[in-house]
């Protein structure tokens, strides 16, 4: 997949018309600081398209990035970092779900993204019951894979796919791997 194009669009917390748009919605969430962020500049070849950073908690909007002017990849704040305070990491888990059940995109695809040190939390499993109940298509991506060997690349993979009937694909962001399989998989 060729990305010749990815531009900004805008960051927004709450009702906005870019919601309703007709272009799909390529969706990321995931916890802090697991590398949505890295992930969306990877896939697009873009060093800095979105500021990823070694501070989690760094998104704080939905991020709405058009490509090639046919699809957006939409980068949502992470959930659940502790040392971001109460008060705002409950306004960031309202807005997460704010979108996920209350805007109705005409096509979208959610990305649940991992990390493979970590696999599926609470967390992960909340927005895994919540797209099943909605209908949602949805990949889950389990990042980080450059931190593990390849014997427990395989186990923590094989895990995460008994868990979860969606496709599962391992990627590493930092080092550009899984980038093929992402898209063969997200436009079967
Ligand atoms: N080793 C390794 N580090 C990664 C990878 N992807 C991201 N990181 C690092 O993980 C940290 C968090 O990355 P972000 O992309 O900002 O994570 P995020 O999920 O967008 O975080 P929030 O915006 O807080 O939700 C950064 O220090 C990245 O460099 C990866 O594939 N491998
Ligand atoms: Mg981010």
């Amino acid at each position: 997949m060729q990305i010749k194009k990815a531009d900004f669009v805008k960051g927004i917390r709450g009702t906005d018309p870019i919601t309703d748009s007709e272009m799909p919605q390529i969706a990321f969430f995931g916890r802090s600081n697991v590398g949505k962020s890295s992930t969306i500049n990877m896939l697009a070849n873009r060093k800095s398209l979105v500021k990823s950073s070694g501070t989690p908690g760094k998104t704080r909007e939905i991020n709405f990035f058009r490509i090639n002017d046919e699809y957006f990849f939409v980068d949502l704040p992470g959930y659940g970092y502790a040392k971001v305070s109460k008060t705002e990491r409950d306004k960031l888990r309202k807005l997460i779900l704010w979108y996920l059940r209350e805007t109705k995109p005409q096509e979208r695809i959610l990305i649940l993204v991992l990390d493979a040190q970590v696999g599926l939390t609470d967390y992960d499993r909340e927005i895994l019951d919540i797209a099943i109940r909605r209908d949602e298509s949805l990949v889950v991506l389990v990042n980080k894979i450059d931190k593990l060997n390849q014997k427990n690349r395989k186990v923590v993979i094989d895990k995460v796919t008994s868990e979860t009937n969606y496709p599962v694909v391992p990627i590493s962001a930092k080092k550009g791997k899984g980038r093929d399989l992402f898209f063969d998989t997200v436009f079967n």
